[in-house]
């Protein structure tokens, strides 16, 4: 298992669209399990291959409910009521901002072993994904918020950018022993 570097806002990367997967490889496998182990010790709840350097359709979400593997995510259906509930972005770190959002969803993925998979989702799940999915499409949180408080969060980033040279995130030493003092192995 292998930590990346986690690329943030700035890096061209992060607005390019993704390329579908044709087969799955046990590079791309490899690649989501280091992806997962990555969003862990950065505790996030998904990951998105942009935010590695990498342009593969393909992310990783983890709600404390289990890993799941997505690749070439398509939400299929949105229904019932839209919420406004604060996201935050490991490509954008110590930014959040209310973000409105169909609460229930569906999405149709291919797993790890290559298995075509539909799914259901609501709440978290379900805005976890669509951060993901947007992501995927060279698209982040900040693109929703209004005009002031996108000013706003952009002039928190222009602060907190400059610990991150060359728009690169590399997790730190206590973010890692934080981690495995956690007991969180994969
Ligand atoms: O894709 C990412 O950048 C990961 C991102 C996913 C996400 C968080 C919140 C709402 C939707 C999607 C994160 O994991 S940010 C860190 C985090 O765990 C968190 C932040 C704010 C609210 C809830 C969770
Ligand atoms: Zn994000």
């Amino acid at each position: 298992m292998a930590l990346l570097d986690i690329r943030v806002l700035g890096d061209p990367i992060l607005r390019q669209a993704t390329t579908p997967v044709g087969t799955v490889t046990d590079d791309l496998r490899r690649l989501a399990q280091d992806m997962l182990e990555t969003m862990y010790v950065a505790r996030g709840i998904g990951l998105a291959a942009p935010q590695v350097g990498r342009t593969e359709r393909l992310a990783v979400v983890d709600i404390e409910d289990g890993p799941m593997v997505m690749i070439n995510p398509e939400i299929v259906r949105t229904e019932g009521p839209t919420e406004k509930s604060e996201e935050g972005c490991l490509s954008i770190p110590e930014v959040y901002g209310d973000v409105e959002r169909p609460t229930r969803i569906t999405v149709r993925y291919m797993d790890a072993d290559g298995a075509i998979v539909e799914r259901d989702a609501d709440e978290l799940l379900a805005r976890c994904i669509q951060h993901e999915v947007d992501h995927l499409d060279g698209k982040l949180f900040i693109d929703y918020l209004g005009p002031f408080k996108r000013r706003t969060a952009l002039a928190k980033w222009t602060r907190e950018k400059e610990q991150y040279p060359g728009n690169i995130r590399r997790l730190t030493a206590e973010e890692i022993a934080e981690h495995h003092h956690n007991g969180e192995e994969l």
